[in-house]
């Protein structure tokens, strides 16, 4: 008699990250093989962390600060350093990509013989929410892959200054109690899980559709007063709510894959010293945008769609309002409401 529990078990094992990606492309064409390798080297990437990250507490050298800061005027953590070098590592070397733009690099990095127009650019944040390395809980790396469109004279690569429905693909990679591989070529977003025995991404969820609404936000609330009054006014209804629950750990990356599996609403908006918020766009909110829309939610600033956001230089910040399509409209309804206000008042 087959054991047809034992053969389920078999397929999804079988169902590794390379081959889910040439079954999503539906191809063998230079394309569908040149993302499949590239998900298979950001796969090999995620790896390579995750391996550092579970031996980080033995090791010297590998928690807390360089003593540096960053393009942004961030301090960088050892481990931000060491994740960047990973990817450019693994992509130095296998053609694929033709230069790599992270939040750690003031400019793209450049790999000159990889670089024909069409061949692609990767974006990443190395080491998103980075501070809770320190204290081994939850943080990712994000990734987007755009095609290259132009030639980059003076290393402001002024064609990647575009929307984000121009990402080929986009995702991130947890590392959590397990690390996952969350990704979108435009077809869905898939989660693989890591297997650590096998060393392989095996499928864990595929074809995720988040929850239409939820009673989940996540929000720093230690900025309260630092906002604008409408979005104090979203909490302040919030509060006044049955039934919802606050969930904020840190990381972007965590929360976010929170909400996509069970649904809600996580904000980081404009603040008084910093009115575009703290996220980057072409790493950060424009991917994770990507992958809501694909699983049926929103990502807005409050006044436009995430995707639809043109940034003027590499590393833009946008506020970002992100989750369910329900729980994403209420907040803008508060936002939209204190512009018109504010219009109104200028008006008078
Ligand atoms: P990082 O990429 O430098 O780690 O910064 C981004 C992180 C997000 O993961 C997280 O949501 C946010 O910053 C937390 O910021 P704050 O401490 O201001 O709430
Ligand atoms: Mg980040």
């Amino acid at each position: 008699m087959v054991n047809t529990g034992q053969k389920y078990s078999l397929d999804r094992d079988c169902m590794t990250l390379s081959r889910h990606v040439l079954q999503q492309l539906q191809s063998f064409g230079p394309e569908a093989q040149d993302l499949s390798a590239i998900m298979g080297r950001l796969a090999l990437a995620g790896k390579l962390i995750a391996r550092h990250l579970s031996s980080a507490g033995l090791m010297e050298g590998v928690l807390g600060f360089t003593g540096s800061t960053n393009v942004q005027g961030e301090s960088v953590k050892k481990i931000d350093e060491y994740a960047n070098r990973v990817f450019i590592s693994v992509f130095e070397q296998s053609g694929l990509v033709c230069r790599l733009a992270s939040e750690e690099m003031d400019k793209p990095y450049y790999i000159p013989e990889n670089c024909p127009i069409g061949r692609y650019s990767l974006l990443y944040d190395p080491v998103d929410g980075s501070s809770n390395s320190d204290i081994n809980l939850n943080i990712g790396s994000i990734f987007s892959i755009r095609q290259q469109e132009g030639m980059d004279e003076d290393g402001q690569a002024r064609d990647l200054l575009q929307n984000g429905r121009k990402q080929l693909a986009a995702g991130y990679i947890l590392y959590g109690p397990s690390t996952m591989f969350v990704y979108s070529l435009g077809t869905g977003v898939h989660a693989f899980a890591l297997d650590p025995s096998l060393g392989e991404f095996i499928l864990s969820r595929e074809n995720i559709q988040i929850p239409e609404s939820s009673s989940t936000y996540s929000v720093n609330e230690g900025n309260f007063w630092q906002w604008d009054e409408s979005v104090r006014d979203y909490i302040r209804y919030v509060h006044e709510q049955e039934g919802y629950t606050a969930r904020y750990s840190g990381a972007l990356v965590s929360d976010f894959h929170r909400i996509l599996y069970q649904g809600g609403v996580f904000l980081y908006p404009g603040t008084v010293k910093k009115p575009q918020g703290k996220l980057r766009l072409l790493y950060e909110t424009a991917p994770l945008a990507f992958l809501v829309e694909q699983a049926g939610g929103r990502a807005s600033t409050g006044e436009t769609e995430i995707l639809d956001v043109v940034p003027e230089k590499l590393h833009e910040r946008t506020p970002l309002i992100i989750g369910s399509k329900e729980n994403v409209a209420l907040v803008e309804s508060f936002v939209q409401q204190g512009t018109r206000a504010s219009q109104e008042a200028v008006t008078k």
